[in-house]
């Protein structure tokens, strides 16, 4: 799916069908990439048709061009999905609150309790943990480990086989005690009839201590399943919310949008690792960016079209390493301009295809910092264009005239200037490796 997507967008920004066919294309590809990545094909296709809607009925604001905003209105649509813009809200809505975690075994129920008591006591909450899982082999021990790690009570009756039972005395005893917040950990597999006999308990255990939310738990890499299972589970405990494990192993999570689909109920955490700590409150957007491997979206949408000035001026090195055109500092402006808009020029080198032949140069020599450039910038601004386009010329008398006009020093002009050389004198080493740097540029088309 990370490929799926991320070449997709690529294709689609950078193609040269016309807009209308490369549209239908890229909804193509982010059905195939999503349905490949386990979200239900229902979904997919409402997703699309949504898309598609927008696009009909919305024009593009001026300042994007079309490509670029219809993958915004992917981006925001599947996000939406997810709750938009919205945190959800972690905090109990009153005091006492009972929650009950459910979930098929191995989902990481009894990890995410600890979790999740650990994440309250934090706030400031009186927590206890009960545990109702009767038919794992040492749940409970598992359970009362994790208590012992944090400091939280945990109530369970070693041996019994009343899970039901179990619940009740548990959450009975804790609010009599005045905890604040008591977490309910259930079975994942039941001894006999399984799945059936497993949704029976829950509801069961449900009706008895009717808890404030019940929190399903599934794994990240469930897939397809999730749709059915969630559904299952909502129909025997009215499940309020959802916590998605193991993101950290997976970069799959496309199973989470059908438990939502399913449900009805926000995600409201999601697991990052087995620790006590790596529980994370859900973000829709990050979530989003995260299952689509594209870091963040919006900011690679700048960089793209940082990408394209960028490219543009090394069109213009490649044209000044062969000659055909002199390096000027009103070159370097631009330059340090599109630097500033796409980050890391490291970074940056290793976007544009072929750049990471440039790899010997040595980090420090291209790299300037942001302060810096900002003054710079200033101070291009204060020489003529006679002089930037041939700075030779600009002696002492030029460079205190331009450190007044900008209010910086002359010191800084002048380094400015060593700059500029060194730059120079480093597209001369490449041309010197002219068979690597040809090569460069042909990729670049330049
Ligand atoms: N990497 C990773 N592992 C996790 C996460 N959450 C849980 N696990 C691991 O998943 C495994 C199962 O976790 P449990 O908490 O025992 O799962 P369970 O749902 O209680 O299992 P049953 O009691 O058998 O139903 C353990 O090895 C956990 O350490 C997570 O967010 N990331
Ligand atoms: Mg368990």
């Amino acid at each position: 799916m990370l490929d799926g997507i991320r070449d997709a967008v690529r294709k689609f920004l950078g193609g040269n069908t016309s807009y209308e066919v490369a549209v239908e294309e890229f909804i193509k590809d982010i059905q195939k990439a999503l349905i490949s990545s386990d979200v239900q094909v229902k979904l997919v296709f409402s997703l699309t048709n949504k898309i598609k809607e927008r696009l009909k009925k919305e024009t593009p604001p001026s300042n994007l061009e079309r490509r670029e905003w219809f993958i915004k209105i992917v981006y925001d649509e599947l996000s939406a999905l997810f709750g938009g813009d919205k945190e959800p809200e972690v905090n109990p809505k009153s005091i006492p609150w009972v929650i009950m975690l459910v979930g098929v075994q191995g989902t990481g129920k009894t990890t995410t309790a600890g979790k999740l008591a650990y994440f309250y006591k934090k706030r400031g909450y009186k927590v206890a943990l009960v545990g109702a899982d009767v038919y794992r082999p040492a749940a409970l021990e598992q359970l009362q480990q994790i208590g012992k790690q944090i400091n939280v009570p945990v109530y369970g009756e070693p041996g019994s086989q009343d899970a039901v039972g179990i619940a009740k005395r548990g959450v009975e005893k804790f609010l009599s005690e005045r905890y604040e917040l008591v977490i309910v950990d259930t079975a994942g597999r039941h001894g006999y009839g399984e799945e059936v006999k497993l949704l029976e308990e829950m509801k069961d255990i449900y009706e008895k201590i009717k808890p404030n939310e019940v929190i399903l738990v599934i794994d990240a890499s469930l897939g397809q399943k999730a749709y059915d299972l969630a559904k299952r589970f909502h129909e025997a405990s009215n499940v309020g919310s959802i916590i998605i494990t193991k993101m950290d192993g997976t970069a799959k999570g496309g199973g989470a949008l059908s438990a939502v689909a399913a449900t009805g109920a926000p995600i409201k955490f999601i697991g990052v690792g087995e620790k006590i700590d790596e529980l994370e409150v859900f973000n829709p957007r990050r979530f989003v960016a995260r299952i689509l491997g594209m870091g963040d979206l919006e900011a690679i949408i700048e960089k793209m079209k940082a990408m394209e000035d960028y490219e543009g001026i090394q069109k213009k090195m490649g044209e000044v390493m062969t000659g055909k055109s002199k390096l000027t500092l009103r070159d370097m402006y631009k330059q340090i301009v599109a630097v500033r808009k796409m980050g890391p020029l490291s970074k940056i080198l290793q976007l544009i295809p072929g750049m990471n032949m440039m790899g010997d140069i040595p980090e420090d020599q291209v790299k300037v910092g942001e302060q810096k450039m900002q003054r710079w910038l200033s101070i291009m601004n204060s020489m003529t264009y006679q002089e930037l386009d041939n700075p030779s010329i600009i002696d002492k008398q030029r460079m205190r005239r331009i450190a007044m006009g900008s209010g910086t020093e002359v010191e800084e002009v002048r380094e400015l200037i060593e700059h500029f050389n060194t730059v120079q004198r480093t597209l001369k080493m490449l041309k010197r490796r002219k068979k690597d740097v040809e090569k460069l540029f042909g990729q670049m088309g330049g």
